[in-house]
């Protein structure tokens, strides 16, 4: 695509549909639907500090409806962008305790799935630090003209057609990945459009950056105790001691590590068997976008996006970033044991 503006997103999707291997106005249609939940969630986020002098009138908002939670919001809007077209058959969310079925006339014969993170990270938004959207989209296997089944959502993140995220920081952007690189849209506030300004995203393949709530650190596994050691060493040869960054809002953390170079990880530990993240909501969309920007993803042995989902908010240990860092903590992991 040639111009001398700014490439929007909705001309970007347009301009890359015929990459995508399915009828191509399909995915169009269900980006389109995220990007505008987005927006429209950014516009509530940016608000969100007010909340406290509007409540101060009553615990009704100025449009006389209850105050919600954001992350319910989120949830609530992000669903209804999905519902409001016709490519999506079923929803997974992590606010919620089951899948929700979209079974009428306009939906049932469709094929797409979405399993979605709605605000992540969201206990970060009283203190005015980033949160984010993770989005994954699969395509059925029961068949279409059929209500959706729990199978549909349990399937490996290796059959993702598409995922991404939303980071709603110093500027808000989206970046998603169809399986053909990664790019990065920010939004102009001032017109309302998410214009494209990373280009296909590349991970640093090696970096400097660890991230973990190293508060946990005596309930983590061994090799997992040892390789914070080897981050906190020094060795000017390989870099280190590596720097600390730990926002505690995944999307925040591995954004910046992706630009930077890095490694984020969630171990398991004694309070949290399996760590704290979820594999489909959180850790298999991330997953394909690392991939996609040359990293890599794994639970300190396999591959996040070949394991076998057997429930809907399971969770696993996670560690997600530049190819020779994951590496490398897999590595001590092998050797001491998680
Ligand atoms: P959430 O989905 O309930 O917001 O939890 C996920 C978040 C991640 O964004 C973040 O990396 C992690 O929880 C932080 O957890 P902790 O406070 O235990 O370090
Ligand atoms: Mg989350």
């Amino acid at each position: 695509m040639r111009t001398h503006r700014p490439v929007t997103l909705g001309e970007f999707i347009v301009d890359k549909q015929n990459e995508f291997r399915y009828a191509s106005g399909e995915l169009s249609q269900l980006l389109t639907s995220i990007r505008l939940a987005a927006k429209v969630v950014n516009r509530e986020i940016n608000k969100a500090g007010l909340a406290d002098i509007l409540g101060a009138m009553g615990s009704e908002n100025v449009q006389g409806e209850k105050q919600m939670k954001l992350d319910v919001y989120a949830n609530d809007i992000f669903m209804e962008a999905l519902k409001n077209l016709g490519e999506v058959c079923g929803v997974a969310s992590e606010e919620e305790d089951d899948f929700v079925i979209f079974n009428d006339e306009m939906h049932k014969d469709s094929n797409y799935v979405v399993l979605m993170d709605p605000l992540d990270g969201s206990s970060n938004i009283d203190v005015n630090v980033s949160v984010g959207t993770i989005f994954s989209i699969y395509r059925r296997v029961t068949p279409s003209g059929t209500p959706v089944k729990l199978e549909d959502f349990l399937q490996p993140g290796n059959k993702q057609v598409a995922a991404g995220y939303v980071v709603y920081g110093s500027s808000t952007m989206l970046v998603y990945t169809t399986g053909h690189g990664v790019n990065g849209f920010t939004l102009d506030p001032s017109i309302g459009v998410f214009c494209l300004s990373h280009p296909n995203m590349r991970v640093p393949e090696d970096g400097k950056i660890y991230s973990v709530n190293e508060g946990n650190y005596v309930h983590f596994p061994e090799g997992v105790k040892k390789y914070i050691k080897y981050c906190q060493e020094n060795d000017p040869a390989t870099n280190r001691p590596f720097t600390s960054r730990y926002i505690g809002s995944l999307v925040s953390d591995l954004h910046r590590n992706l630009l930077k170079g890095g490694i984020y990880f969630y171990p398991r530990g004694t309070k949290a068997p399996n760590g704290k993240l979820r594999l489909l909501y959180e850790c298999n969309p991330l997953a394909f976008i690392i991939e996609q920007a040359g990293g890599k993803a794994s639970d300190g042995k396999n591959r996040i996006m070949d394991i076998d989902p057997t429930e809907l908010h399971q969770r696993v240990p996670y560690f997600i970033g530049s190819t020779k860092m994951v590496e490398k903590a897999e590595e001590f992991i092998q050797q001491f044991g998680d």
